[in-house]
């Protein structure tokens, strides 16, 4: 059901200078960077392996741009560091259904828009032993993506 590791998340203070960080000490490179409003973040993708096609793994990096946003809760409380997991599926709907049938609690009745088109929702991180945890499928990974009508 749940095929990879899709992203870490973590919460940082100033997006350009902890993109700066990973690329100093790790040679990471930015290969995407967007806003998301709904979730109130501005955020940038370090590929970790993988290609464009498919099957990569990815830091996020996390700048709040709301007070009220759960990044900048998450910051004021607990400061920079790891905020989410992000399991990959090829089916979010089908994962989130099941998870949610053994009793965690997902947070959205309906897939939202993730990083690079992807679709993702979150499980409580209080039914996940501490862990917020991200399910997602990556645009690449949707079924019929590639496919010509
Ligand atoms: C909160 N808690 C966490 C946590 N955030 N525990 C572990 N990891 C986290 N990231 C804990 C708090 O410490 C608190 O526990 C309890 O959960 C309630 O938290 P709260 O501070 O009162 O905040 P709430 O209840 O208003 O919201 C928590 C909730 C929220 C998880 C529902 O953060 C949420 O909806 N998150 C999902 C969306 C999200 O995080 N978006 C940003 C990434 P105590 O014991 O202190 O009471 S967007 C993203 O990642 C997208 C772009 C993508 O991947 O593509």
């Amino acid at each position: 059901m749940l095929t990879r590791i899709d992203h870490i998340g973590i919460a940082c203070r100033d997006l350009d200078t902890t993109v700066a960080f990973y690329r100093a000490t790790y040679g990471f490179e930015v290969h995407h960077t967007e806003v998301n409003e709904e979730q109130g973040v501005r955020e940038a993708m370090l590929r970790i392996n993988g290609t464009d096609d498919g099957g990569a793994s990815w830091i996020q990096l996390l700048e709040p741009i709301r007070e009220d946003s759960p990044v900048a809760k998450w910051l004021a409380k607990h400061g920079e560091g790891v905020h989410h997991i992000a399991f990959g599926t090829a089916d979010v709907d089908g994962a989130a259904q099941a998870v949610g049938a053994r009793g965690v609690r997902v947070l959205y009745d309906e897939p939202r828009r993730g990083s690079m088109d992807s679709r993702i929702t979150f499980l409580h991180p209080k039914d996940c032993h501490g862990v917020l945890t991200e399910l997602v499928t990556a645009a690449q990974d949707a079924p019929g993506h590639g496919e010509h009508g």
